[in-house]
């Protein structure tokens, strides 16, 4: 009887513990949309990294981690994209329309577009050159875009800014692109 009783208290304890467990993975797997970007150098920065790109209900959470930026400078860095919703691109060596050297914000947009959303607070590289950022934005709200402005987010391109050029730091030259892609 008494072993009775025991297994019974093992076994009620035992659906507890499965029950839970796939509660949630449900609210985390049913929700969630989840994208990637290599990040990979423009305009021989060096740079490289990885973004991940998280939305869940209107929460979109972006996650970058970059090295070989310029050290202890602020790195600006958004979400580009194409006005027409298409599959935005990042800019081949030809985009250097003026031959001067370095593809400019101008001379990248009509690969990946205007900014959409501008990933602030924009971080500053550690000594190392090296970046790290996470943050949640609500869509539709403060200034963020909506979901539908936002648009196919596959199409979507992270674009970072901020190269010495001449002497110079010159924070708007795109220094690191990467293409969204859904997980
Ligand atoms: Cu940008």
């Amino acid at each position: 009887m008494k072993t009775l009783k025991t297994l019974s208290i093992a076994f009620v304890t035992l659906l507890t513990i499965a029950s839970c467990s796939s509660d949630d993975d449900n609210n985390t797997t049913n929700n969630e949309s989840n994208y990637t970007a290599s990040l990979g150098s423009l305009n021989g920065s060096g740079a490289s990294g990885n973004a991940t790109v998280t939305l869940d209900g209107n929460d979109l959470t972006v996650v970058i981690v970059a090295k070989g930026m310029v050290a202890n400078q602020p790195h600006p860095q958004h979400i580009h994209g194409l006005e027409d919703g298409s599959n935005g691109v990042c800019p081949p060596p030809t985009a250097d329309t003026n031959s001067d050297g370095i593809i400019s914000v101008p001379e990248g947009a009509p690969f990946y577009g205007a900014i959409l959303l501008p990933l602030e607070d924009f971080p500053m590289a550690d000594a190392n050159g090296n970046v790290s950022y996470t943050k949640t934005f609500t869509l539709g709200e403060n200034g963020v875009p909506s979901k539908e402005e936002l648009g196919t987010i596959e199409n979507r391109v992270i674009v970072l800014h901020g190269l010495d050029n001449n002497g110079e730091y010159v924070a708007t030259i795109p220094v690191a692109c990467g293409q969204l892609s859904k997980i």
